[in-house]
């Protein structure tokens, strides 16, 4: 089976499973096509969504002291795990580059699209960075990575995009990092912190509904991909943080009773009203429990850095 073959086949049993379940759900790695990239884009533009701007502020208050510490007389290779459009690590290259500093970046993306458009981006932006992109899921990136052995490497994960994981399988992805890592190796990732529950509430659903137009992509995708006949508008969006778990949860409910046939999977899926599907989880985290993330997962933690306005961190960790 080809890549995209195995991909479909996991899609195609994913939704089989979550529409038939009870209450039911669909994942939100599934919302990433170009349209549901695109619309991530969106929410990164917007003002609720705060945790875009708190990263970059970090990286750009901390970009020398990330330089000394990546810096290797061997040189050294900068890996990014879902890499989507660089903005934030673009401030980390530049300083790296114009310090002269030895490293390739190899940014590393489920959508191949991604990373063309970054590539081409960084070329232009900056001509003498060694760039070698590699599209790939992280599971496979990661049996990858564990063959670059040749240098020290220093491994990112901006964006908090570990919070889409429940704890089981965020200290199960972090294990997977962490034997791929050597002694030397770091590994930078950005975690959201826990703050005024209103804060987050209103993060994941903004007012003019682009948050809810992203989640909405998942039925998009199946009417599209699956030949369902979903009607879109009969399905909105509910955001629900819960500070003692600190986690937020979307979902999509039916305002109308309704019934969907899914031709491709040759499913007939009927909704209540009121009925919801859940889409994503978005994780917020304190230090308590990235160390006990960490300590699940064989990983020490190094450094905490923080934004101006205490909103994001991001954690260096060692193994
Ligand atoms: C890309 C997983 C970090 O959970 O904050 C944004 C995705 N979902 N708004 C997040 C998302 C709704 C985002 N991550």
């Amino acid at each position: 089976m080809t890549k995209t073959e195995t991909f479909r086949k996991e899609f195609e049993n994913h939704v089989t499973e979550g529409l038939t379940a009870f209450p039911k759900f669909l994942s939100s790695k599934y919302i990433y096509d170009d349209r549901g990239d695109k619309l991530f884009q969106d929410i990164m533009a917007l003002p609720e969504y705060y945790l875009t701007n708190a990263e970059y502020n970090i990286i750009k208050t901390y970009k020398s002291q990330l330089k000394e510490l990546f810096e290797n007389d061997k040189g050294f290779d900068l890996i990014e795990l879902g890499a989507g459009d660089g903005k934030k690590t673009k401030i980390l290259l530049e300083e790296l580059v114009n310090s002269n500093v030895d490293f390739t970046y190899i940014p590393i993306d489920i959508s191949q699209n991604a990373i063309d458009q970054l590539t081409d981006s960084l070329t232009t932006f900056l001509p003498n960075l060694n760039v070698q992109g590699e599209q790939g899921t992280y599971f496979k990136v990661l049996e990858k990575i564990a063959t670059y052995n040749q240098r020290p490497k220093a491994i990112i994960v901006l964006g908090s995009n570990i919070g889409n994981l429940q704890h089981e399988n965020a200290i199960n992805f972090l294990n997977q990092i962490q034997q791929s890592m050597s002694s030397t190796d770091f590994l930078f990732m950005g975690f959201d912190q826990k703050k005024d529950p209103l804060t987050i509430q209103n993060a994941y659903a903004d007012k003019t509904g682009v948050t809810q137009e992203f989640n909405r992509n998942l039925l998009h995708r199946l009417n599209k991909e699956m030949n369902a006949n979903f009607n879109v508008n009969l399905f909105e969006h509910w955001e629900a943080y819960d500070p003692e778990s600190g986690t937020a949860k979307s979902y999509l409910f039916a305002t109308e009773e309704c019934d969907v046939f899914i031709e491709k999977l040759n499913l007939k899926v009927h909704f209540n009203k009121w009925e919801t599907i859940h889409t994503e989880i978005s994780q917020k985290y304190d230090d308590l429990i990235v160390e006990w993330l960490a300590k699940e997962s064989g990983l020490e933690i190094g450094q905490i850095f923080e934004d101006q306005e205490k909103l994001f961190k991001n954690y260096l960790f060692k193994k």
